[in-house]
């Protein structure tokens, strides 16, 4: 599990190089942005439960078929295990933001998933709905704790979308 300082050096050392300026801007710029990165984690710590709670409520509510006989959610197991899913995306985005790299989404949530998810006749494209209305929600909030750009917030929800979407949908 690699976080943008340890690729960045990973980086440099496969080639024996000094960090040069370009690297010198990366480290900077990673850290210029090291306390908005904790207070998107501190956020999305606080209010965890309420954000899947409220974007799941969202999903069933653009997407009721999922939560009909034959839909995949229906049931209660299933219903939870849905939002278990959602919870998992949003924690490990939080770990994401706070990295500045995406390696911990590849390596502790996309790996696998999708055959996973195939097998079990779990939809992609409304779990990718699920995810970009936990993103809206997450950056919403962190704008609202004072955080003045939270472009940043975007970029896990944006990688898992991406990676779980581009051979399905
Ligand atoms: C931390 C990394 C990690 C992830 C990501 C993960 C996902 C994951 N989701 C699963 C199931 C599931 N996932 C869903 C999710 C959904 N169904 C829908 O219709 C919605 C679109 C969506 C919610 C947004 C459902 C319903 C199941 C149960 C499917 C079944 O057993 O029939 C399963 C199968 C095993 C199980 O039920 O626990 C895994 C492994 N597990 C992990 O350890």
């Amino acid at each position: 599990m690699r976080d943008a300082v340890t690729s960045l050096i990973k980086n440099y050392d496969s080639t024996g190089r000094y960090l040069d300026r370009d690297a010198l801007d990366t480290l900077k710029s990673y850290f210029a942005s090291g306390t908005e990165r904790v207070q998107a984690a501190a956020v999305i710590n606080a209010n965890a439960a309420s954000i899947v709670k409220q974007a799941g409520a969202q999903l069933f509510e653009d997407i009721p078929e999922l939560i009909r006989p034959g839909g995949n959610a229906y049931t209660t197991r299933r219903y939870a295990a849905c939002l278990r899913d959602m919870d998992y995306y949003l924690r490990y985005a939080s770990y994401a933001l706070v990295a500045g790299n995406m390696d911990v989404l590849d390596e502790r949530v996309l790996q696998g998933l999708r055959e996973t998810y195939n097998s079990l006749g779990v939809p992609i494209g409304p779990t990718v709905v699920g995810i970009q209305i936990m993103k809206g929600i997450v950056k919403e909030q962190v704008e609202a704790a004072g955080v003045g750009d939270a472009a940043f917030v975007d970029q896990p929800f944006d990688y898992m979308t991406r990676e779980l979407g581009e051979k399905d949908l």
